[in-house]
């Protein structure tokens, strides 16, 4: 048994969820936040056996699309004090998902 955790853009969740269901995968949605840009996204929770994994990603992948550079502007502190501060623009990349695949180690429903 494996768990998927796949960060996903809030613009893609609706797509990955419904083609992970219709092929019968179990979900958790987690409403988060990126630490980086401070904007919502979505995590998703996805358990299931170990020779899933494969097509589980290949359907987030076909969901999420290719990820793209853009750019933002991040707040900048030169000095100590927020009278200094300023915005500086940033490219990054976004788009596509982040995933990790967790072994688990024990699994039930009582
Ligand atoms: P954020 O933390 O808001 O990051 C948004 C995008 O900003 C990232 O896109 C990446 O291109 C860039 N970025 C993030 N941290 C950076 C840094 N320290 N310096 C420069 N650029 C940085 P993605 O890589 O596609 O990540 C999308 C979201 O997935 C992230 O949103 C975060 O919520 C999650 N994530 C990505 N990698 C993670 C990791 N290793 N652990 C936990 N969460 C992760």
């Amino acid at each position: 048994m494996k768990l998927i955790y796949a960060i996903v853009r809030y613009d893609n969740e609706d797509e990955v969820i419904n083609a992970l269901t219709k092929k019968h995968f179990s979900i958790t949605k987690l409403a988060t936040t990126g630490g980086f840009l401070k904007k919502g996204n979505t995590t998703l929770m996805i358990g299931t056996e170990a020779d899933r994994v494969k097509e589980a990603i290949e359907i987030i992948k076909k969901e999420c699309g290719k990820r793209q550079k853009i750019t933002v502007n991040m707040p900048y502190i030169s000095g100590s004090t927020m009278m200094n501060c300023a915005t500086m623009p940033m490219n990054v990349e976004v788009g596509g998902a982040t995933i990790f695949v967790i072994d688990v180690e024990e699994y039930e429903k009582i």
